[in-house]
């Protein structure tokens, strides 16, 4: 795949190049990638013993786009994320347990119960909501990295999307009021071939839904392999740091695959086999393993990363397990801002 991502000179600014990522970091790449596939299996393993309330969309497959750009980000930086959320969420530094909680309904969850699967919010993170609705979180997001612009904090906020939401007209509002504006946005298209259950390319007139539009809103086209963690994490770097410069916004596809369904409820039986076992072969996951061993690093480093990460699942799991469902008062708390519920008008 073709990648058009900019480079530049100085690799601490997000050069471009993935031959200058440091060790440390590509440890810390792995072990994001990791956490977020054993804490998506336990969703889904939970979800199948009845434990989670509603529906679920999985992220699995697609981890290193949330990884990449969790590791590249600034603390105080700001992310809005969709439905398929648990994973964007999770590597602002939201624990394990408030999001299997919220989950389950418990109180131990991010929004003590009351959101679910769809609505992982966590302000003090900087992880601004998940929104069911497609596209309607883009504007918004322009709304926050206006806000960062105007009280100069450097902030910069990064909005994920999939390829079916750049059919949506908030798209294109967002996108062109990011660039007159120059607003301190990456908008994160995580192209993984389908919609609910269609295929983009069938209902796109372009084939890359996100990157050739971009030179419509005077963008440059920035096409990446959303699988590569590396290429991820690079990228994000370069647009974070462009954006904070004051240099304005970026439009990133990346190329993925989610590896089930769309949500509990879809098998996913329209992809062809073919298709699916070349993308599994391609998981981000074991083939950023095998890179790491072959740069060197040793077996059991990962190893440790692995069976640390899976002794916390499971103890963030018995937390949320034993965690009681929420007191019914609380659905009259947090009804407007200020925490409160009495009526106005
Ligand atoms: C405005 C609106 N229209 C339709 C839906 C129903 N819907 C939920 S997810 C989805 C598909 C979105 O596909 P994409 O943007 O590619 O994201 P993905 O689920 O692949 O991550 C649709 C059509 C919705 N939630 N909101
Ligand atoms: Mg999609």
């Amino acid at each position: 795949m073709e990648e058009t991502v900019t480079t530049s000179t100085d690799p601490s600014e997000g050069s471009g190049d993935i031959r200058y990522i440091d060790t440390e970091i590509r440890l810390k790449l792995y072990r994001t990638m990791y956490e977020c596939r054993v804490l998506e299996q336990r969703a889904y393993d939970l979800f199948m013993q009845n434990l989670v309330k509603g529906t679920s969309h999985l992220a699995l497959g697609q981890e290193a786009i949330a990884a990449g750009f969790g590791v590249a980000m600034r603390q105080d930086d700001y992310t809005f994320c969709t439905y398929r959320g648990h994973t964007h969420t999770y590597v602002r530094g939201v624990s394990m347990e408030s999001i299997l909680g919220e989950l389950m309904g418990r109180e131990c969850g991010l929004l003590r119960g009351k959101g679910g699967s769809m609505h992982l919010t966590s302000v003090e993170h900087g992880a601004m909501g998940s929104y069911a609705i497609i596209g309607a979180h883009l504007p918004v997001a322009a709304g926050a990295a206006w806000s960062a612009q105007y009280r100069g904090t450097g902030q910069v906020t990064v909005c994920f999307f999939g390829d079916g939401t750049t059919n949506i007209g908030a798209f294109h509002e967002a996108l062109n009021f990011a660039v007159i504006w120059k607003l301190p946005v990456v908008f994160v298209c995580e192209n993984n071939l389908y919609m609910e259950y269609t295929a983009i390319k069938d209902v796109t007139a372009v084939e890359n839904p996100a990157a050739d539009r971009a030179e419509a809103y005077g963008l440059e086209p920035i096409l990446i392999d959303g699988n590569d963690v590396d290429v991820v994490y690079e990228a994000a770097g370069v647009a974070l740091d462009k954006a904070r410069k004051g240099g304005g916004p970026s439009l990133i596809e990346a190329k993925t695959y989610r590896h089930g369904g769309h949500s509990r409820a879809d098998p996913g039986k329209y992809r062809p086999d073919e298709e699916l076992q070349g993308w599994l072969a391609r998981d981000p996951i074991p083939t950023y393993r095998e890179r790491l061993i072959s740069l060197g690093i040793e077996d059991e480093s990962l190893e440790a990363i692995e069976s640390e990460t899976d002794a916390a699942i499971d103890a963030a799991t018995e937390v949320a397990r034993n965690s009681p469902p929420p007191p019914v008062d609380i659905a009259h708390i947090d009804v407007w801002a200020d925490g409160s519920a009495s009526w106005r008008n």
